[in-house]
């Protein structure tokens, strides 16, 4: 055999897709894309990383064609070695996330609140980054458990990266940086058993937040339908902590930052996002994917909340406490912007995975408040990326690196990316004297200078290991946010109390937890322990007495829906009978709202998205059912086909039936109300919103 028959043998020639390296067009981040090749194209060649061109792609050395691989295979060699490396530790948490570039667009200036450069003027646009995530599961795990958003965006502004490093909900479990790790230790998966994956029902986490008060008001938002949102795209985000604005008189005003998802909120039912879990892993990456790809760019206005010293001293909670809210209607959220993602990652690596966030990223006009857990970010997120990334050059991947000019006397390290010329590498240096370069220099009037005045919790007082005094009222907003809630919101945090709990073992934890939950709301401790057949347990002591708040209506979802079909995707079941005009003009109806189509058959090669057992109802918004007669006879007799439709009634979805479907839904047991339509433009209305008044047919709500 000759060593042409051999590399025949082999593998067949495939078109010879190889992977020639250049610079990224623009050079501002000197990208090193990979692209296809051509065997035209002299780049095209296969090389070792070395630059040598590769022959053979399929066959090892060998010592004869039946003998051993040969050591001196270099090609094999630097092939397994860098494959054996490919991975790299996961973050610790947020392991598990999704991103896409975009651009932030200034619509409303606020010079008089901030001298942050991507709010100086209307329509001045910023490229962006943002990544979501879960935050207990690890890389691999799934999309859509019960588990808080993460919220981070990069602004690339022209003066340095600002992070705003945040969650789809506004408050956080602790109000210290000291019990983030045994936060985190306790919310993953259990020490010795290395189970349950990516979710919190367990016994080690509602062992340590029922020992931690504090954890109230976060609990009640982490059993609310925002923690199973429908969408990445129909989410709220939250900086959380309250910050600092600064103008360029060096005036501070007091801020919290909003994003309301254009598309407006929209989350699952707890059982659809379970049944998600099984249909699609990575349900919410693909929509995002796929939103993007097909330039329905999702899009999120920026909000702040904007207050002074005179109002934070005003109210009955403490503004540097994490686990509070400022209600809007307290401090109403103005829109300053808008941001539009229009980019998929052209590698999930190089990107999103790779991409380093950090709460310190902060650029003139933007500054802390003396928040403690907000100061133990400060270190954490620099310090992980170390592990992560493993160097210190991390900012020079061109995901982290800015798109302003970076210039300081840092040098060296490893993965060292630059080549910094001359013998300027200290300062002061009077090098350009002798004209030499002597390197750039500090920039006192535009350089960044934090606020000087330490007000408010930041005075200087003794070392004190200590909270102040307001940090201790742990229930009051917890109230306000349950009694913001409609009743169906509220019988599905009881729903969500009584699922997690039922998972936890140990009977002393569940019955602490209730017993915290009537500091809460007496009707939610009674429906909680009703739920788990235990006794009402006496109410725990609190630090201080909870408070009546005004309730929110901007903390409920479902009423701040937006009734809309955009953004949103109609599952449409056909059968072998079905007239393709009839699928023409759902199509039609659908899109012309704003909707997309997502065809279903019995078998794929009728022409369908996805064939039914691989496209349970959970994935789409509402279901047509666009069957005849003779295609329902032999779908009553197909389970996945009587779940499609029985799913979408339980998770409380529209249903346009034609006249020859209507045997399906009496066998998945429909029973007729508004959700329940024709396949016409009552169809198209019922499908912009979920029934919430049916749950009471389909649920056993405690
Ligand atoms: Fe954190 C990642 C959000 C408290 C330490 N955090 C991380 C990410 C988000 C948040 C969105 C993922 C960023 C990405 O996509 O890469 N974290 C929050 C919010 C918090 C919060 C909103 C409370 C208001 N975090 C928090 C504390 C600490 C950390 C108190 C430690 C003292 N967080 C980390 C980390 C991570 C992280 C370990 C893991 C990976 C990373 O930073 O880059 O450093």
């Amino acid at each position: 055999m000759t060593n042409d028959d051999n590399a025949k043998s082999g593998a067949e020639d495939t078109g010879g897709r190889s992977f020639a390296f250049e610079t990224g067009s623009g050079g501002e981040t000197h990208q090193r894309v990979a692209k296809g090749g051509d065997h035209a194209d002299e780049d095209a060649h296969l090389t070792t990383n070395q630059g040598v061109r590769i022959s053979d792609n399929q066959n090892s050395l060998k010592s004869g064609a039946r003998g051993p691989v040969l050591l001196e295979d270099f090609v094999l060699r630097e092939k397994l070695f860098h494959f054996d490396h490919e991975r790299i530790p996961e973050r610790i948490v947020h392991a598990r996330g999704s991103g896409a570039h975009g651009t932030f667009t200034c619509t409303r200036a606020v010079p008089e609140l901030t001298r942050a450069a991507p709010l100086q003027a209307a329509g001045k646009e910023t490229p962006v980054f943002a990544r979501f995530s879960t935050v207990a599961g690890n890389r691999g795990s799934v999309d859509t458990p019960r588990d808080v958003r993460g919220f981070a965006v990069k602004f690339y502004t022209d003066e340095g990266n600002w992070d705003l490093v945040g969650n789809n909900c506004p408050v956080f479990f602790i109000q210290d940086a000291m019990k983030f790790p045994d936060l985190v230790h306790a919310v993953k998966m259990e020490a010795d058993r290395g189970y349950p994956q990516a979710t919190a029902a367990h016994d080690t986490f509602w062992d340590f937040v029922s020992l931690m008060p504090e954890s109230t008001n976060m609990l009640l938002w982490a059993m609310s339908d925002r923690t199973i949102p429908r969408s990445l795209r129909m989410m709220e985000g939250f900086g959380v902590h309250t910050f600092r604005l600064v103008n360029a008189e060096g005036k501070s005003t007091f801020c919290k930052f909003h994003w309301k998802p254009v598309l407006g909120m929209q989350s699952t039912v707890w059982d659809e996002a379970a049944k998600l879990q099984g249909a699609d892993n990575d349900y919410h990456r693909r929509d995002l994917y796929e939103a993007i790809d097909r330039g329905d760019f999702p899009a999120w206005d920026l909000g702040l909340q904007t207050f002074d010293e005179e109002f934070a001293a005003a109210q009955p909670y403490d503004v540097l406490d994490a686990t509070k809210i400022i209600p809007e209607e307290d401090c109403p959220v103005q829109i300053v912007g808008r941001m539009e993602l229009n980019r998929n990652p052209a590698n999930f690596f190089a990107e999103t995975e790779q991409v380093a966030f950090c709460p310190a990223n902060v650029i003139p006009g933007i500054d802390f408040t003396a928040d403690p857990l907000l100061h133990g970010r400060l270190f954490s997120y620099l310090d992980t990326q170390l592990k992560r990334l493993g160097t210190t050059n991390f900012h020079q991947i061109p995901i982290n690196a800015p798109r302003c000019p970076m210039r300081n006397f840092q040098r060296d390290g490893h993965m060292q990316m630059m080549v910094p010329e001359g013998r300027a590498n200290y300062e002061p240096n009077s090098l350009a004297m002798g004209g030499e370069d002597g390197g750039p220099r500090e920039c006192p009037e535009t350089g960044y200078t934090s606020f000087a005045p330490r007000d408010i919790g930041g005075e200087a007082g003794d070392s004190l290991r200590i909270r102040a005094e307001l940090f201790a009222d742990h229930f009051s907003q917890a109230r306000q946010f349950y009694r913001s809630q409609t009743p169906s919101e509220q019988a599905h945090i009881v729903g969500a109390f009584v699922f997690e709990l039922s998972k936890v073992e140990l009977v002393h934890i569940r019955t602490r937890m209730v017993s915290r939950l009537r500091n809460v709301d007496e009707d939610l401790a009674r429906r909680v322990a009703e739920g788990l057949a235990l006794d009402l347990p006496p109410a725990a002591p609190a630090a201080r007495p909870p408070i009546d708040m005004r309730p929110s209506d901007a903390l409920s979802i479902q009423k701040n829906m937006r009734r809309t079909l955009e953004g949103r995707v109609v599952g449409v079941l056909f059968g072998e009978n079905t007239e393709q005009d009839l699928l023409d003009e759902l199509q039609d109806m659908i899109e012309d709202a704003g909707g997309s189509a997502h065809f279903v058959a019995p078998k794929v090669g009728l022409g369908a998205d996805g064939q039914l057992a691989g496209s349970p109802s959970a994935k789409f918004d509402a279901i047509a059912l666009a069957l005849t007669e003779e295609d329902t006879a032999k779908l009553l007799k197909e389970g996945a086909a009587v779940q499609f439709v029985m799913d979408a009634f339980g998770h409380l979805k529209a249903i346009g039936a034609s006249a020859g479907s209507l045997a399906l839904l009496d066998k998945a047991g429909v029973e007729a109300d508004d959700g329940v339509t024709g396949l016409d433009a009552a169809f198209i209305e019922a499908a912009t919103r979920r029934f919430f008044d049916r749950e009471p047919k389909v649920r056993m709500l405690v």
